[in-house]
């Protein structure tokens, strides 16, 4: 094949299956693999006349179509850097380089700044859905510059998977590193809503003794309705799936890895000065399930009580389902103003009812809620307005608040910890109270420091002599 439309470098898990997708839309594709045998396997097995693989990068790059989209799926990292350094000399004026691995969106913004100089097209581009996303639909993210949208956005556009209205699930998201500051963000939310499942089959586990199988019940009747969503999907085989006779959820180690793009999330709000705690939770608490030796021990010197409710199991189950919608629209309405913030500062554009509709399908999070959350945003006429001052997502969430309220009240009376759901309700509290208690912060740090304060009856800044 000579003129391949895209060429895509790293043939592990996402890019194998990438380029899979790529040239079953009927784009001419060839691939490139630093370990060459990986690639000749991959073209022995799925290789076609849209589908070849070269050798060497030269012949790779020689073989695209100018101007050259080239895909890079490597590790994120210092191995982007690697593939990039060897491409230089061999792409020219107008060529576009994309990252579409996870990587953090201040590599990418350096990387475009260098590329730009050479008159090199980057693209930091961020995808969605895993392994099966990547081979029949995933949801794609691309920053980079408009031309460059331009350029792609047909072939975007084919791989894609759908939203709810059949659209494709991808848009230019803006400039420079957009595009993986949104997949980051779309991490973070991902880390709290599994986060918020987690802690449901907790609280039916051991306030109502749900078996697995009974469990998988409720989140399937969950998954019916308004909490419809992938996570809420998988969640049910990875309840019911046995191991012999033993469900292997019961055998699973209760202890969550934490690194990249769930903890890059929190750092983010914490140099941007926002609140995210329901993300943020999310990442402590997979901290807190690897210490488990320790967890282990200190178990014995803090027994948990007994639960004294009189909410039946059905009461609970309708409870909690009311809970998980807010909890859901929490950690959106938080991960979207960090989004809402980022934009501003860098100057990206960010649209948010587009974000929320490209998430609709293909990715992690797809969720019926999303649906609710772009028809929301469009019907305000506003551009990317904070979600809760929109009347819709008032409504839904003060309609859940009496349940929300007490499913945490009965977990914290139960001793289960519920850092995602109750940080979430917390979120929620803080940010639609009129008077917090930060005026007793503010008098204790005059008093120690000589910080000063405002004053809400006079202007200025003032500083008491408190100890006279
Ligand atoms: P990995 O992250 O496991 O990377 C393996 C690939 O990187 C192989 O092709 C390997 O080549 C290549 N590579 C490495 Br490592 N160092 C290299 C170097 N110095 N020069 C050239 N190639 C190098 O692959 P993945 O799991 O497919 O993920 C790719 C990207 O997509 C990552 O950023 C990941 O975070 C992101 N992502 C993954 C998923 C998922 O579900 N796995 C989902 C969404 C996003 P070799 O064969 O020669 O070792």
């Amino acid at each position: 094949m000579e003129n391949a439309e895209v060429g895509l470098i790293g043939l592990a898990v996402m890019g194998a299956n990438l380029a899979r997708n790529i040239s079953n839309n009927g784009f001419k594709t060839v691939v490139y693999n630093r370990t060459t045998e990986k690639m000749t396997q991959y073209i022995e097995e799925f290789g076609n006349e849209n589908l070849i693989g070269k050798e060497s990068l030269e012949d790779f790059v020689q073989s695209i179509a100018r101007p050259r989209k080239i895909i890079i799926l490597v590790k994120a990292g210092d191995a982007v850097d690697a593939v990039i350094n060897q491409l230089i000399p061999l792409v020219e004026k107008g060529d576009m380089i994309i990252d579409c691995g996870n990587t953090n969106y201040r590599d990418t913004i350096r990387r475009t700044n260098d590329l730009n100089e050479k008159g090199i097209h980057f693209i930091g581009c961020g995808v969605s859905g895993g392994e099966e996303g990547a081979l029949n639909g995933p949801s794609i993210m691309p920053g980079g510059s408009p031309e460059s949208w331009e350029e792609m956005k047909e072939m975007w556009k084919a791989i894609a998977a759908d939203d709810f209205l059949g659209g494709p699930c991808t848009a230019h998201i803006g400039e420079g590193g957009a595009g993986h500051y949104v997949k980051m963000v779309h991490n973070g939310i991902e880390y709290a809503v599994m986060q918020m499942i987690a802690e449901a089959y907790d609280m039916l586990k051991k306030m109502y003794g749900q078996t697995p199988d009974e469990i998988a019940k409720v989140f399937k009747r969950f998954n019916e309705g308004r909490l419809n969503s992938f996570l809420f999907e998988i969640a049910v085989p990875v309840l019911l799936k046995k191991d012999g006779s033993a469900h292997i959820i019961d055998v699973i180690l209760d202890k969550a890895g934490q690194k990249g793009t769930g903890k890059w999330t929190a750092i983010e709000a914490l140099d941007r000065g926002i609140g995210l705690s329901s993300i943020s939770e999310s990442v402590f608490a997979r901290v807190n399930s690897s210490y488990k030796e320790d967890r282990v021990h200190l178990a014995r010197s803090f027994p948990k009580p007994e639960l004294q409710s009189e909410t039946t199991l059905e009461e609970f189950i309708q409870l909690l389902e009311q809970s998980l919608y807010a909890g859901m629209l929490s950690c959106y309405a938080q991960g979207f103003e960090l989004i809402k913030l980022a934009s501003t500062e860098e100057g990206w554009k960010v649209n948010l009812s587009e974000v929320s509709r490209i998430w609709q399908g293909g990715c992690i999070i797809r969720a019926e809620v999303l649906q609710f959350l772009t028809d929301t945003y469009k019907a305000s006429g506003k551009e990317s307005p904070k979600l809760l001052e929109l009347k819709e997502i008032q409504k839904a969430i003060n309609g859940s608040l009496p349940a929300w309220r007490d499913i945490i009240c009965l977990s914290v009376q139960a001793g289960i910890p519920t850092p995602a759901l109750t940080s979430g309700l917390q979120y929620i509290d803080a940010s639609t109270t009129e008077r917090l208690p930060a005026n007793m912060i503010q008098g204790l740090r005059d008093y120690f420091g000589a910080h000063t304060y405002e004053r809400t009856d006079k202007e200025g800044s003032f500083h008491t002599d408190w100890s006279e």
